[in-house]
């Protein structure tokens, strides 16, 4: 039996180099290779305060995006995360099974509330829980993320496995999907951050839709570590994270990488990699356009068709185990 995946992506910003180096290109991928779900999450993106109109336009944005980088409807299903209800049907089961404690340990939650002390909503907290009940209504086998998901990760599989436990087997146990290059792009300002929709500093981050000046201007000023010499080395955060990014653009090998930049100085990698990047991102933005309201929502209708029979089914089974169906 074909194994599945599903993946997601919140339509809270605009997608950035790291979202698509990180999750987006494995997803188009795999398509072929896997069943795929690919959902936009806007029921996560509301843990955070969102203005309602924004919010319908950047769902709608994400979901062109998707496809414009190579998601094909015709082998995946592209969906809305809030049009298919078992969703929250499923979270609300899953947070009588996941542990405060478990919670109270996620980074990403800890870094968030950090950032909002005043008001941290419930949903923030409950964050992991709805990304489990994403990837598990549909029996996932593998879900492609960034590192950044690691540990919500690995949060579903101790909630799936305890389910099982409690109730019966009931649900596929995921794995993640974390490419070995390009799982953690970090930010063009401060390369101990990743990159970040919600980075205040707007130059750290190279978003899918930046204008050629932009992106030339984002790379001339990212930052460079000591030293002049331009190869893949960790120790040198700043000069390996470009060179990640052009070695991920390019499809060089690293060695070609280092081949090309040999003697040359870090003014010529920001301005070879702002070049490879616009003639990269050219094409994508021109679907972008492309795509009409039309067939974005008849292809997001039938994504919503084919996401929400798998899932009820799930759900149905979730209920008859737990004694929720009469
Ligand atoms: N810097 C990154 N490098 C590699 N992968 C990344 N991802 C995010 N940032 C990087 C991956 O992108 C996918 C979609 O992310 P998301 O929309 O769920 O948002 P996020 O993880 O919260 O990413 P952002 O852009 O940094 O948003 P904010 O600033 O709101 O937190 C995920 O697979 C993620 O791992």
């Amino acid at each position: 039996m074909t194994k599945r995946i599903f993946s997601g992506a919140q339509p809270t910003g605009n997608v950035h180099l790291g979202n698509y180096l990180g999750a987006l290109r494995n997803w188009v991928a795999l398509q072929h290779e896997y069943e795929s779900f690919f959902c936009i999450v806007n029921l996560h993106a509301i843990t955070v305060a969102q203005d309602p109109a924004q919010l319908v336009e950047k769902t709608r944005d994400l979901a062109r995006i998707y496809l414009a980088v190579g998601i094909d409807p015709q082998v995946s299903t592209v969906f809305v995360q809030s049009d298919v209800k078992e969703h929250a049907e499923l979270t609300w089961v899953l947070n009588c099974i996941a542990r405060m404690s478990e919670l109270e340990r996620m980074t990403q939650y800890k870094d968030k509330a950090r950032k909002q002390q005043e008001n941290i909503t419930v949903g923030l907290f409950d964050y992991p829980v709805l990304m489990a009940a994403d990837i598990l209504l549909y029996q996932t086998d593998l879900v492609p993320v960034g590192d950044d998901q690691r540990q919500h990760l690995e949060l579903t599989r101790d909630v799936a496995i305890r389910f099982n436990r409690d109730y019966g087997e009931t649900f596929k146990v995921p794995d993640a999907y974390i490419p070995k290059i390009g799982a953690r792009i970090m930010s063009l300002s401060d390369p101990s951050k990743k990159m970040s929709k919600s980075d205040d500093d707007p130059n750290g981050c190279v978003l899918l839709m930046d204008d050629a000046d932009a992106i030339q201007k984002k790379f001339k000023r990212a930052v460079t570590d000591s030293g002049t010499e331009i190869r893949f080395d960790e120790s040198r955060p700043a000069i390996n994270n470009l060179l990640e990014i052009y070695h991920l653009i390019t499809r060089k090998s690293q060695q070609e990488v280092e081949d090309h930049f040999a003697g040359k100085g870090y003014a010529q990698l920001k301005g070879d990699l702002a070049e490879v990047t616009i003639e990269f991102l050219r094409p994508i933005q021109q679907r972008v356009r492309e795509i009409t309201d039309e067939q974005l929502d008849a292809i997001l209708d039938q994504g919503r068709e084919k996401a929400e029979q798998i899932a009820r089914v799930t759900l149905e089974q979730v209920f008859k185990r737990t004694g929720l169906s009469l």
